[in-house]
């Protein structure tokens, strides 16, 4: 037969059983026990188990048991300094480290229990930390690529977003998805069509990287660097006009290649590397052009051009006329004078 019995007391006890058969003999054991307090047993959890700078983490001690009473305290050391009671408490971390966590339980019978538990808090931060355009001058419609480094400096894998952008209203270039482990540094490049930008304007570049949540650092996301000029195609000494003079720097650079002396890039129209034929027709197609030349300037000039070219054709036709008419004339006076 089992039976049990609960101690409200401590103390030493004698326990006897006596047993009767049916014979109606008895025998008799005495055994003695000590009844004293157990200690708590320690335990707790915490959240999110991998943490960053800055957030916060919760801790929760209420798992922890009294075994015999109740318990009245729990104390815990968050490993950086930091203090704290209560069963459920929270905390964040001020920089990256793996923090050795102690819960000391206390319970109403005087005793009690420790349990230490390891959090590693991690950095989250990337950053742009380079924007190279891969000319400061270009004409409109060349494609300047642009190449953006971008670098994790947290200690956990990122993926996130970089975009590029030009001038003071941001217009975008061009976004781009990014893997980075830990510590890792990549190039990033962008294609920006220059077409249809205005001439004579130097347009500022600027990549940002998506802040992420909790991020250590935003300030190192954006960067905003280098101007980019867009030129007139065929205005070699940047005056704002094609002409004779923009012609004789294509002459005196004539078949020069880049790195040669009288290489130069300004005359190098389509960005090969080499002064030849090719930039000769290219300043012959905007030969006259004009830096800021209004539109309806353009098409006053291109009217003005077919009103003088038409005059010219009527003095042309008129002058043939009376030509032919003398002519006739003179043929008349002849042929009255034979006869
Ligand atoms: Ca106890
Ligand atoms: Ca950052
Ligand atoms: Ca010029
Ligand atoms: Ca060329």
């Amino acid at each position: 037969m089992i039976i049990t019995h609960t101690y409200v007391e401590l103390g030493n006890f004698t326990v006897t059983l006596t047993v009767t058969d049916d014979d109606g003999l008895i025998d008799t054991v005495s055994m003695n026990i000590t009844v004293k307090n157990s200690p708590p047993i320690a335990n707790f959890t915490f959240s999110p188990l991998a943490p960053v700078v800055g957030e916060l983490v919760t801790f929760n001690g209420s798992l922890s048991s009294p075994e015999g009473g109740v318990i009245v305290g729990y104390y815990w050391d968050f490993g950086d300094g930091a203090n704290s009671t209560g069963a459920i408490v929270s905390h964040a971390y001020g920089y990256s480290d793996t923090f050795n966590v102690t819960l000391t339980v206390l319970d109403s019978e005087g005793l009690n229990d420790t349990l230490v538990k390891q959090v590693t808090v991690y950095t989250r931060n990337i950053a742009i930390i380079s924007l190279t355009p891969s000319t400061s001058k270009a004409y409109a419609g060349q494609v300047v690529t642009i190449s953006v480094g971008v670098r994790n400096f947290g200690n956990e894998p990122q993926t996130f977003n970089v975009t590029a952008y030009y001038g003071g209203d941001n217009v975008t270039i061009e976004t781009k998805r990014v893997s980075l482990e830990p510590f890792e540094t990549t190039t990033v490049v962008f294609n920006w069509n220059t077409s249809g930008l205005v001439y004579k304007i130097s347009y500022s570049l600027k990549a940002e990287a998506t802040i992420l949540p909790l991020e250590t650092d935003v300030t190192d996301n954006i960067l905003v660097n280098s101007t980019v000029r867009i030129n007139l195609l065929g205005d070699a000494n940047n005056d704002g006009v094609v002409n004779i003079k923009d012609a004789t720097l294509l002459g005196i650079s004539w078949l020069a290649r880049e790195g040669s002396p009288s290489y130069n890039e300004d005359a190098d129209f389509n960005r090969d590397k080499i002064i030849n034929i090719k930039d000769a027709t290219l300043l012959g197609a905007h030969w006259g052009e004009r830096q800021n030349q209004r539109l309806w300037c353009r098409m006053l000039f291109r009217g003005v051009d077919k009103i003088i070219v038409f005059f010219l054709k009527a003095i042309a036709l008129f002058l043939t006329f009376r030509i032919m008419a003398c002519l006739n004339a003179s043929v008349s006076m002849c042929q009255g004078l034979r006869g």
